[in-house]
């Protein structure tokens, strides 16, 4: 199909999706407001239309809690989502909105970098008014990610839960939920796969095969993990280290990192600075990333906050650093001669979430081995910052042609390019928009 045809159909995904303000990731499957995603849509259209991407950002904010949170999920009105909602209910927690519904956790904080990238595509006296009105909400936010999240001020931010990774399944935080004490109830339904009888409670297995989505072990496990969160207001200082999944999830961190630069850059466009604390805390970040490279696999690798230790198994998260340009060059070249690795992370349809020669690789199950467009658009980004175009533009080529080819899925095998999970999807959609306009 021509360039022109393929971003029409894009347009038109993101146009079904479409809430009023906001743009839910796919009308049956995910039917609220997400928050990375409503940053893939804003990135998508910032330059086709600019002031529907302003709203989308400006509609996230509906959902910030008073201590500077945003949270992960906002609830659409109207939508019977029973099982989801019981999880959170977040109205009974004094800082969380009074006429939203939301999740009482976060995820890749991507909004600084949408807002910068969507600003510089509105005519000038709207960008300044755009950036006045989210410059406060989005320091806040950093602020509640430092004071909250890194309260040793040990330079890198804690994740609670694996939704808040955004690589919900991906295998380093699935096999540290495997080894989290449990009951001895949990135990005997692992055991026993009793699990699938509580398929009933979800959406996802009702709209797309059992053997693509999340597996119901680990489906249960992130529900008892999220209930014991509850327990301690999901209040990362109360949470009892034995009891709990404290990471520090190198994706996340290195979307901080950007996300940082970012909004350094917006305060700099309103004649603002940031204050030296604040500004303090993304110097440490930037130095600490660092400390999740393994120097003899040549890979970045999540950490467990609490032994220290790196969970070293093999994802597409350890690419994410490129786009935060904290890799010395040596690393980088290590980095991308890894990417282009025909039997790892370079098979027909690259970049798959996990490397196929390992044995977690999963070729059609969610984030455990399918190839993403958001994962690899920002690979993109970071072979661009370190002017690897080559490969660059060959994997913009990849990731176009092979949307071209199996339409908006969620996700796809990076073996045969058939795609998976939700159909018309909007990040798909956006960031392919994103790549043929660039
Ligand atoms: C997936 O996550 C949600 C929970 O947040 C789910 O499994 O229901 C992930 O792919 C996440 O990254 C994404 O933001 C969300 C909506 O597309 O779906």
């Amino acid at each position: 199909m021509s360039s022109g045809g393929l971003s029409a159909r894009a347009r038109e995904v993101l146009d079904r999706n479409r809430r009023g303000d906001w743009t839910c990731p796919s009308a049956a499957l995910y039917p609220h407001q997400w928050l990375w995603d409503s940053c893939f849509v804003a990135i998508g259209l910032a330059r086709s239309d600019p002031q529907r991407a302003a709203d989308e950002l400006r509609s996230l904010f509906r959902g910030q809690w008073s201590n500077g949170m945003v949270p992960h999920m906002i609830f659409a009105a109207g939508v019977r989502d029973v099982g989801s909602q019981r999880i959170w209910q977040s109205k009974r927690n004094p800082l969380a909105p009074r006429d939203v519904d939301t999740s009482c956790i976060t995820q890749p904080p991507l909004l600084a970098v949408a807002a910068a990238r969507v600003a510089q595509a509105l005519p000038a006296p709207d960008r300044e008014a755009f950036l006045a009105e989210l410059f406060p909400k989005l320091v806040a936010y950093h602020r509640w990610l430092y004071r909250e999240r890194d309260p040793q001020n040990r330079g890198l931010v804690t994740l609670i839960h694996p939704w808040e990774c955004g690589l919900d399944t991906t295998p380093p935080w699935m096999e540290q939920l495997r080894r989290m004490p449990t009951a001895w109830w949990l135990r005997l339904v692992v055991r026993w796969r009793l699990a699938r009888l509580a398929r009933f409670l979800r959406r996802d297995t009702r709209l797309a095969p059992a053997g693509e989505r999340t597996s119901d072990n680990d489906g249960l496990r992130m529900l008892v993990l999220a209930a014991r969160a509850k327990r301690h207001n999901f209040d990362l200082r109360a949470m009892p280290p034995g009891d709990s999944v404290l990471i520090e999830d190198v994706a996340f961190n290195a979307l901080l990192v950007v996300a940082n630069r970012s909004l350094a850059w917006i305060a700099h466009d309103l004649g603002l600075t940031i204050d030296p604390d604040l500004n303090a805390r993304f110097g440490a970040t930037d130095e600490a990333l660092d400390q999740l490279w393994d120097e003899t696999s040549g890979q970045y690798y999540s950490r467990n906050a609490v032994t220290n230790g790196l969970i070293k198994l093999p994802t597409v998260a350890t690419f994410l650093p490129l786009w935060a340009k904290t890799p010395t060059p040596t690393r980088a070249a290590r980095l991308v001669a890894l990417l282009r690795e025909p039997s790892g992370f370079w098979p027909r349809f690259p970049v798959p979430s996990v490397p196929t020669d390992v044995r977690h690789f999963d070729a059609d199950r969610y984030w455990k081995g399918p190839a993403w467009i958001n994962t690899n658009w920002m690979v993109i980004q970071g072979l661009h910052e370190y002017a690897e175009t080559g490969v660059g533009d060959e994997l913009r080529a990849r990731t176009i042609g092979l949307v071209d080819r199996a339409g908006f899925s969620e996700y796809f095998s990076p073996l045969t390019g058939r795609g998976f999970g939700a159909d018309d999807f909007s990040w798909t959609a956006a960031l392919t928009l994103d790549l043929l306009e660039r």
